[in-house]
């Protein structure tokens, strides 16, 4: 690990992975390429593919889904990213705190994958991945993602709306809250303090049950037509995008529906810079950068950006205002 550890209270999701050490590397590598040397990353036109652009390729090359787009989420005012860059730039902690964890994330073991739905709820359940898929019908939906470090994308997700959930397990009055945990385990997971047992693991994310009864809310299988790869969360992760990208937990083991709030990953690692609602909001600058603008990636086969606006949550207010 090549990180350096700070006490829990110094660190910030911008700190750990910083893009800015991420895309200062990759320019690196392009001026390596101008002096003739070459990088395993970065694919040359005309050469042949190398090692490491065939094993991002194999990531992504998991079992196709049968779902229709939903009309009302078909398409937004930007093109969809590029799926092998969406593919190759990640946040995803529990397996390092760099933006290109997608083939570290491969350790993740999907094998007997469970999640656990339990709480304050009538009929609590565990589920897998194929009662998943036969008790709740796709559908494909095209999002805005925007990251609390003010990058975005659009990616197409594959998966059921979160009220559906809602639906089958039927929560008691008395659930206000529901509270998604991420798979940990520190045979497996190698990211940024837990080794050290210091920083709040396992990732948890948590929504109010209002929240997630909202039409938007969504639980995705899913993304660019087949299984999510394990870099975006598989086999089974939130999808908010009226939030920042850091509410949407990856690989979920576990939905708890609870009385009251409950505390949550970079919430409790820095409630000033990750507020529990973190609502897109372009006017709510961030403690260290302003949130007026982000960086939208979306062509390939290199990482670029074209800076954009940022909408009051994210272009998603008829839906979501009302809630606030
Ligand atoms: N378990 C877990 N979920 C997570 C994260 C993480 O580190 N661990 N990172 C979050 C953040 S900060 C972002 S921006 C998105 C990134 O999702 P993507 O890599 O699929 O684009 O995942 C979110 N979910
Ligand atoms: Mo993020």
């Amino acid at each position: 690990m090549n990180y350096i550890y700070k006490p829990s209270w110094q660190i910030s999701e911008n700190e750990v992975t910083s893009e800015s050490v991420y895309f200062g590397r990759r320019n690196f590598l392009k001026s390596l390429i101008g002096i003739g040397l070459t990088s395993s990353l970065l694919p040359l036109t005309g050469c042949q593919k190398s090692a490491s652009e065939t094993a991002l390729e194999n990531t992504i090359n998991s079992p196709k889904l049968m779902a229709i787009t939903n009309p009302k989420f078909a398409q937004v005012d930007r093109p969809i990213t590029e799926e092998l860059l969406a593919a190759k730039y990640n946040n995803f902690y529990e397996f390092g705190g760099t933006k290109n964890i997608w083939l570290k994330s491969q350790k993740l073991p999907l094998d007997n994958w469970k999640i656990e739905v339990t709480g304050l709820v009538k009929k609590p359940r565990i589920y897998d991945l194929d009662t998943i898929k036969k008790e709740f019908e796709l559908e494909e939906r095209i999002y805005r993602f925007r990251c609390v470090e003010a990058w975005s994308m659009v990616l197409p997700w594959l998966g059921f709306p979160m009220k559906k959930l809602l639906a089958a397990v039927e929560p008691t009055s008395e659930a206000k809250y529901v509270r998604f945990t991420s798979f940990y385990d520190p045979q497996i997971t190698t990211g940024p303090g837990i080794h050290l047992g210091e920083l709040p693991w396992p990732y948890t994310e948590g929504l109010r049950i209002e929240e997630m009864a909202n039409e938007l809310a969504f639980l995705a299988i899913g993304i660019y037509g087949h299984e999510l790869p394990k870099q975006h969360g598989a086999p089974l992760r939130m999808v908010l995008p009226w939030k920042y990208g850091f509410k949407g937990a990856k690989s979920i083991v576990k939905i708890e529906f609870l009385a009251t709030q409950p505390a949550t990953y970079w919430n409790t690692i820095n409630a000033s810079e990750y507020d529990f609602e973190a609502n897109v909001n372009p006017t709510k600058p961030h403690p260290r950068w302003s949130q007026a603008t982000e960086k939208f990636i979306s062509n390939g086969p290199n990482i670029s950006w074209q800076i954009k606006e940022t909408l009051p949550y994210n272009g998603y207010g008829d839906y979501v205002a009302s809630l606030y």
